[in-house]
């Protein structure tokens, strides 16, 4: 019988047995949208001795972890889907949870990945072995493995965020985050508070608010909002998409310059496309919202993009219903039958979600990396994280990250990201079918790293408000800080120069 390093029996007899003789190719954590690109680049480029480390029962990431109700994306999905497999389950221009969800299983069932994921397999450790010249990656429940290359793909948004709020536990009822949502819990007819305002309230507030007996949102911030031009195809454009080849790659190209071009609003310097958003923002707010206490109540007193920009079209008009309340007070304290604000109400709640969002700025986060002589990666991303390219990171060989540090984008679509990176990895894997290990240079990542902090500190982000783009010390660690196609030209190729060759 086989056993592991640790000596754990047990845990041996799950490896498989090539596993103790070889290392894999390539071990990639998550299967969401990187975590499945991943795998289907390194297959393209013949590596096919692959495993895709899951910790979830199933495939999507966010997309299956994230079931409240109105769960939708917001870029359409024409640019939200890989640009080479092709797909046309989508009824409406931005998809819900469950057709992104459906998506992204036909496309791992396409590709033939089921068979490489390992479920329930959450990676506690990966750590470079020099000697080997492989990744050795441990599982919570002991299983582990080795290859010789370590991809990550859980992304930036896989943690919730739970608010430090006085009393939290102490809350009687019923209570979760929205990235966790409780479907047991019944909501019709009972009193429903939501703390939070961003992406994800402004979806499910419109879905609760139809059946509870009474909503009180919490808001902090008010967010921007512009209109949702969603729709219903028809059947007509559905078979179009369908059958003719090529009719959906103009929508795609339109969508992608337009989400180029509203770049140019994260630039801190006034310009006409922020004045756009301002204005088409601001003439929504008035359109939706004729009463001027609650006018003023939700517009947003910071500039436009500095937080993420949203799209609803039912959010305003939900909040003036009878039975929703917008409550701007500050949180003092939250008890056992529900919220103290700071003027001394109580606002009494069955059900407390909470949509305070994620945990961003961890990244990677709590899977512990340890590279060459034994540096950490955590202890190196201390004071915000930072990586080449958002993809990797000097003494950490043969390790790359996707959807990595400053790789988010406040305007366009991360499925276009994951394909650069897609592409940066070909090149990768390419060359380490003649090396032993490629690790990128310290000058190369501090020199890059500079250039992208002294970009950031010209954008909006840097604009003052607090967002998730940002470490507590105010570090953009999250965004982009240029149009999409620089970055595609900077990953387009992999640069030997730019990496030690082992
Ligand atoms: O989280 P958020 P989210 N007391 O961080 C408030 C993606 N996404 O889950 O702004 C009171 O945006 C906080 O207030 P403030 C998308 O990229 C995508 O909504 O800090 N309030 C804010 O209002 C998005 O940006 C889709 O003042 C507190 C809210 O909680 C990202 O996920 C759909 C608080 C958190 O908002 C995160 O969105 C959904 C406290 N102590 C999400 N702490 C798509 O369509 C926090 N808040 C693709």
């Amino acid at each position: 019988m086989l056993s592991n390093e640790t000596g754990d029996v047990s845990a041996a007899v799950l490896q498989p047995v090539e596993q103790a003789v070889d290392p894999l190719d390539v071990v990639i954590v998550g299967s969401g949208f990187s975590g499945l690109g991943a795998a289907i680049q390194a297959r393209r480029c013949g590596w096919h001795r692959l495993r895709i480390l899951e910790k979830g029962d199933d495939i999507g990431g966010v997309w299956r972890e994230n079931t409240y109700p109105g769960a939708a994306c917001d870029v359409p999905w024409h640019l939200y889907s890989f640009s080479f497999y092709k797909w046309f389950g989508f009824s409406r221009r931005y998809p819900h949870q469950p057709e992104i969800l459906d998506y992204m299983r036909c496309c791992a069932k396409h590709f033939g990945l089921y068979d490489l994921i390992e479920f329930g397999a959450q990676v506690r450790e990966a750590r470079w072995d020099e000697a080997g010249g492989c990744w050795h990656v441990e599982a919570e429940d002991g299983r582990w493995w080795r290859a010789r290359v370590l991809v990550a793909g859980v992304g930036q948004l896989s943690r919730p965020a739970w608010p430090n709020i006085l009393g939290r536990k102490h809350f009687g009822g019923a209570s979760y985050h929205s990235a966790e949502w409780d479907h047991d819990v019944p909501l019709e007819g009972r009193r429903v508070a939501v703390i939070g305002t961003g992406a994800s309230a402004i979806q499910f507030v419109p879905e609760v608010a139809k059946v509870a007996g009474h909503l009180t949102v919490f808001q902090r911030s008010a967010p921007y909002l512009l209109p949702r031009l969603d729709g219903d195809y028809g059947l007509l454009n559905r078979l179009l998409f369908r059958y003719v080849p090529g009719y959906d790659r103009p929508f795609r190209y339109c969508l992608w310059k337009l989400g180029e071009v509203s770049t140019d609003a994260f630039d801190q310097a006034d310009n006409a496309v922020a004045r756009i958003f301002r204005y088409v923002t601001r003439r929504h707010l008035e359109r939706q919202v004729p009463d001027p206490e609650l006018r003023a109540k939700v517009t947003p007193d910071y500039p436009i993009g500095c937080k993420r920009i949203l799209f609803s079209s039912d959010y305003y008009p939900a909040l003036q219903r009878d039975n929703v309340t917008l409550e701007t007070a500050g949180i003092r304290a939250i008890n056992a039958t529900g919220i103290e604000t700071v003027d001394g109400r109580q606002h009494d709640a069955d059900v407390l979600i909470y949509a305070t969002g994620f945990r961003a700025a961890d990244f990677l986060a709590p899977m512990h990396v340890v590279g060459r002589d034994g540096a950490e990666l955590q202890e190196r991303w201390r004071h915000g994280a930072k990586a080449y390219l958002g993809m990797t990171v000097p003494g950490f060989p043969n390790f790359f990250v996707m959807y990595g540090p400053n790789t988010n984008l406040g305007g366009n679509s991360i499925i276009y990201m994951i394909e650069c990176q897609m592409r940066y990895l070909d090149g990768a894997l390419r060359h380490l079918k003649r090396v032993r290990a490629l690790a990128v240079r310290q000058d190369v990542f501090a020199r890059f790293n500079e250039e992208l902090q002294r970009r950031l500190s010209q954008t909006v982000w840097a604009a003052g408000c607090s967002s998730w783009y940002q470490t507590a010390d105010g570090r953009i660690t999250n965004n982009w800080p240029g149009k999409t196609y620089e970055y595609y030209r900077r990953t387009r190729h992999l640069d030997p120069a730019d990496y030690e060759i082992a």
